[in-house]
């Protein structure tokens, strides 16, 4: 028996098989899901054992443990102690996502109103729940695994639609189903090397070892194919780093408030305007870019300036790609083709911007010069910025927007455990080539199936565990 997170997992055997059972012993749990803040409802939100209990002390209307489960009742928030009436509200209590008795009061929306409830809970014997402990209840409870926690979050912080749908399909378990495939595949092969060792009689060594390598390389082929989703998944969930980049008043600003379609960053012609970078979330044709616009970068003496400068820098070693804007309307400085040999080994694309101002520099010239995408540009007069947000969308998810039923990986985590994986089957085919004997090869096999399970949470260590929701909102 061992206790995971206030939950007692029992083991025995049955059929010679081990059997597994959990019991939970949950305390009731409560916090506010909606904002904080003026709305026009809010949700107080409690879970547990006592959850039923605890609500029917406070509200009035109907008897929650004896209404259908999905229903929803009408009444009032009682102060039993003092008899005072705290708002109408409407409460459901159905058994729901925690796979526990939930009880949700939907309130108006008001700081005042919302605390004054969760507090009536806390004192009839509520807890005050941890950010994500919701969604852990329901994966504690075997309701859904890691990934699919992972991507009640990302629902919650999609950017885009895109990255949503990529969430949403997680939440479904299509990452879960691959997974579990995969260890299947691996458990498989792996009952098979148990019975060959049981009976060497069979002589069967080589055989075994041929089959564990074929099913190692199988699984690995599957793991690249998602791995190779990566970095598309990891631009869903986070953004494109993207820098604007480029010599004073060459009009990074000006793009950056174009893009976002704000007037955020100051524009003047002013050279050295902006002093600090800016950061701001933005889809552009569904990818969702985080922008920071910068200093001019060049070379200066002005104190403020220099610091503005090395963010710059930082910024430019961050991003995942930098749109450079050079002033076209005029020769291409010393300093121009510094930054373009600084950021030669980026995803960019150069933008030559001020064209309304005369060319001096054609498009084709630098593309000969860089070999990069090259645009032309007037940001003043609005003039091919529907064709740079083209570009932009072109350069990343060329493959993706038609593949609406495709599996990501979305997170570093899963991205890691993949690829530990991948290396621990890596070494089963070596060592199946080399000649170690089965029993040894079998070790890294079994790795992998462990490692695979970290990902949807069956092998998951405990600190992972409380690592992993406490990222999540309160009263998620
Ligand atoms: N003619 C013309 N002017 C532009 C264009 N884009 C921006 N400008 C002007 O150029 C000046 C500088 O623009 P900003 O956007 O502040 O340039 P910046 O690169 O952010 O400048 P710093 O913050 O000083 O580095 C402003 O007066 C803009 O209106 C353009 O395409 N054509
Ligand atoms: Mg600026």
């Amino acid at each position: 028996m061992f206790i995971r997170g206030g939950v007692m997992h029992f083991f025995y055997w049955k059929k010679g098989k081990i059997m597994a059972q959990t019991l939970t012993e949950f305390d009731t749990i409560a916090a506010i899901s909606t904002p904080i803040g003026e709305g026009g409802i809010s949700i107080v939100r409690m879970s547990g054992e006592d959850a039923i209990k605890i609500a029917n002390e406070v509200f009035k209307g109907a008897d929650l443990a004896k209404v259908p489960t999905h229903t929803i009742h009408y009444g009032h928030i009682i102060d039993p102690d003092t008899g005072e009436t705290i708002d109408e509200a409407m409460v459901t209590a159905p058994k729901t996502f925690t796979r526990e008795d939930i009880v949700e009061i939907n309130c108006h929306g008001g700081i005042v109103v919302t605390n004054h409830i969760l507090q009536l809970l806390l004192s009839h014997g509520a807890r005050m729940a941890d950010p994500g402990e919701f969604t852990k209840r329901a994966f504690v409870n075997g309701r859904i695994d890691l990934t699919q926690a992972e991507s009640v979050m990302d629902i919650v912080r999609a950017k885009t639609d895109k990255a949503r749908q990529v969430a949403e399909r997680q939440l479904e378990g299509g990452l879960m189903h691959k997974i579990h495939a995969m260890r299947q595949e691996i458990l498989d092969t792996l009952a098979n090397v148990e019975v060959n060792i049981d009976y060497p009689e069979y002589d069967a060594d080589t055989v075994t070892a041929k089959q564990m390598a074929d099913t190692a390389n199988s699984v690995i082929k599957k793991i690249d194919r998602l791995l190779s989703t990566a970095q598309e998944g990891k631009i869903l969930r986070n953004g494109l780093v993207t820098a604007i980049v480029g010599q004073p008043n060459v009009g990074k600003s000006s793009l950056l408030n174009y893009l976002t379609q704000s007037d955020k960053a100051i524009v003047t012609d002013v050279a050295g305007t902006t002093r600090d970078t800016l950061e701001e979330y933005v889809s552009v044709k569904g990818v969702p870019l985080e922008l920071i616009d910068t200093a001019g970068i060049h070379h200066t003496d002005d104190k403020v300036e220099k610091i503005g400068v090395e963010r710059s820098k930082k910024a430019l070693e961050r991003a995942d790609l930098v749109l450079l804007l050079i002033d076209a309307s005029k020769d291409l400085t010393d300093e121009d083709k510094a930054l373009i040999e600084e950021t030669k080994d980026k995803k960019r694309i150069i933008i030559l911007n001020k064209s309304d101002l005369g060319q001096k520099l054609t498009v084709d010239q630098m593309k000969k010069l860089t070999g990069s995408e090259v645009i032309s540009t007037s940001i003043l007069k609005e003039k091919n910025l529907d064709e740079l947000e083209e570009l932009i969308n072109k350069l990343f998810f060329s493959g993706i927007e038609n593949s609406n039923d495709q599996v990501m990986v979305t997170n570093q985590r899963q991205t890691s455990l993949l690829n530990k994986a991948k290396s621990e089957l890596q070494d089963v085919v070596k060592a199946v080539n080399d000649g170690v004997p089965v029993d040894i090869a079998q070790i890294d096999f079994t790795g992998a199936w462990d490692t695979l399970g970290e990902i949807t949470g069956e092998s998951a260590p405990d600190e992972l565990i409380t690592t992993l929701f406490s990222q999540f909102c309160l009263g998620k």
